[in-house]
């Protein structure tokens, strides 16, 4: 019989994780979580209802330090890509939307300034975006070209030395609310990238409704209608769609590490519940099935909070490759779903409402499948890599 207090701290961290961690991960985590226990949990269920998320959260979540944090100079925080990964988890635990906010703007936005700007872009945006004055977007996704981004239809042409964009992007996260766009182009020349200012002539935004999931998150798409930018609107150094991929894996790791905190939310809300709901005279928690879905999801987070960890310390070796982020984004969101959907089930009719954070993430978790690479893409990604067979096309 283990003692209760045991039964505790095994329920929250079976593996002892925690020990994996350095003191600064732990504070840096453990910071993000109070963060969200006062400021998102208290207020979230209403903004998923409502289809809203405050315009004032991108600068709450710039004072804590988490927009870029993981990117060296003008402005950010400079930490490890462990922590950042731990600071995901902790924003995804409290609702998928908060950390697509973050993960958009740091990972997506000011990582493709930071890694493919001039020196002048990451000046004029960078700082301001790590405070959260300005957000940004990532636009890259058309109606008819998704999962194959190579297919987009948007494009660049020069007109003396300025560019003209004509095109349309679609299912754009912090769309109509972002400062700055980062739009994908195609061009004669090879995929470009461009930075375009809100409010440049031609560019209109228009909100996507009647969302099912990630409701408390912006969606957006963007109309460009000869939009004309000066040739330093280009980030210069991105020549091919290697450019938005390379974005691609930063946002993807985060999510592989947010998928975490969603299935953590799920499995200690159905625990939580399964321990005081009472039938047929007894906590549900002391009935074998439930016993069992208990004892899998908790397998489940301490496995992907493993799988996630293993890619933080291999990032911040330098050592990661876009093929293990493809394995930790299809292995962790998957697992997450299971998890959810198990969750669901524990908290019976109650699991239906959002009283519960259970059906939100489920809900939610549907979109993060699909997002950074749909679970299909991710595992042809493997796929290749382990038959040196391309199966895409
Ligand atoms: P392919 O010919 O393989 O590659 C073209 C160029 O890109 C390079 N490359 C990568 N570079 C860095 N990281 C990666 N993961 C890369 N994958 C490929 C490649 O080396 C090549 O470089 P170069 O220098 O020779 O030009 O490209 P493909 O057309 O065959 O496509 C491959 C595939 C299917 C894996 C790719 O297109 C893909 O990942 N598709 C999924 C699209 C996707 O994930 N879209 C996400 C949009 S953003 C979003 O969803 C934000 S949600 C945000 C939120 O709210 O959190
Ligand atoms: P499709 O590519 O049409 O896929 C449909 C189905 O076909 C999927 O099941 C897929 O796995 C399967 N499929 C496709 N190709 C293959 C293949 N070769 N082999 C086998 N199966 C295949 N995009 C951005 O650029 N920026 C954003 O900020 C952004 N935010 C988003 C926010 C939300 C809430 C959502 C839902 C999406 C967002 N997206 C964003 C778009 C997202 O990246 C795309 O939805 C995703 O890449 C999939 O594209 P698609 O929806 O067109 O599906």
């Amino acid at each position: 019989m283990v003692e209760s207090n045991v039964k505790t701290s095994l329920a929250l961290d079976f593996l002892n994780i925690d020990s994996l961690l350095s003191d600064e991960e732990i504070s840096i985590r453990d910071t993000v979580r109070s963060f969200v226990q006062t400021k998102i949990l208290p207020y979230i269920g209403d903004w998923f209802d409502e289809g809203t998320i405050p315009t004032n959260l991108a600068l709450e979540l710039g004072k804590l330090g988490v927009l870029g944090m993981h990117l060296e100079g003008y402005g950010c925080a400079g930490t490890s890509a462990t922590a950042y990964g731990l600071a995901c988890m902790e924003l995804e635990a409290g609702d998928s939307g908060i950390r697509s906010l973050v993960s958009v703007q740091g990972s997506l936005a000011m990582y493709a300034i930071h890694k493919w700007g001039s020196e002048e872009q990451k000046n004029e945006w960078l700082p301001r975006m790590a405070l959260g004055e300005v957000i940004g977007c990532f636009g890259l996704t058309e109606s008819d070209s998704g999962s194959d981004p190579g297919s987009m239809r948007t494009r660049a042409r020069r007109d003396g030395s300025d560019w003209i964009i004509n095109g349309q992007k679609m299912w754009i996260t912090n769309g109509s609310v972002a400062g700055v766009a980062i739009v994908w182009c195609a061009t004669d020349e090879g995929v470009r990238g461009f930075l375009i200012p809100k409010g440049t002539k031609g560019f209109t935004t228009q909100n996507i409704h009647k969302k099912m999931s990630l409701r408390a998150s912006i969606t957006s798409e963007l109309v460009f209608n000869d939009v004309r930018l000066p040739a330093s609107a280009q980030l210069p150094l991105a020549r091919s769609l290697r450019g938005p991929l390379s974005c691609l894996n930063e946002a993807r790791y985060g999510i592989v590490w947010g998928s975490v905190g969603a299935a953590r939310a799920c499995y200690e809300s159905a625990l939580d519940y399964s321990s005081s709901r009472i039938q047929f005279g007894r906590p549900i928690s002391s009935f074998q099935i439930q016993q069992n879905k208990l004892a899998n999801m908790a397998l489940e987070v301490n496995r992907a909070t493993l799988l996630a960890l293993q890619l933080g310390r291999l990032k911040d070796a330098n050592l990661l490759l876009p093929e293990q982020v493809s394995m930790g984004k299809l292995g962790n969101v998957n697992a997450a779903l299971d998890v959810a959907r198990t969750a669901r089930q524990i908290l019976g009719a109650n699991g239906i409402t959002l009283e519960y954070p259970v059906i939100r993430h489920m809900n939610n978790l549907e979109s993060v499948v699909t997002y950074e690479g749909t679970a299909d893409i991710h595992a042809l990604v493997v796929g290749a890599a382990i038959t040196g067979i391309e199966s895409f096309r």
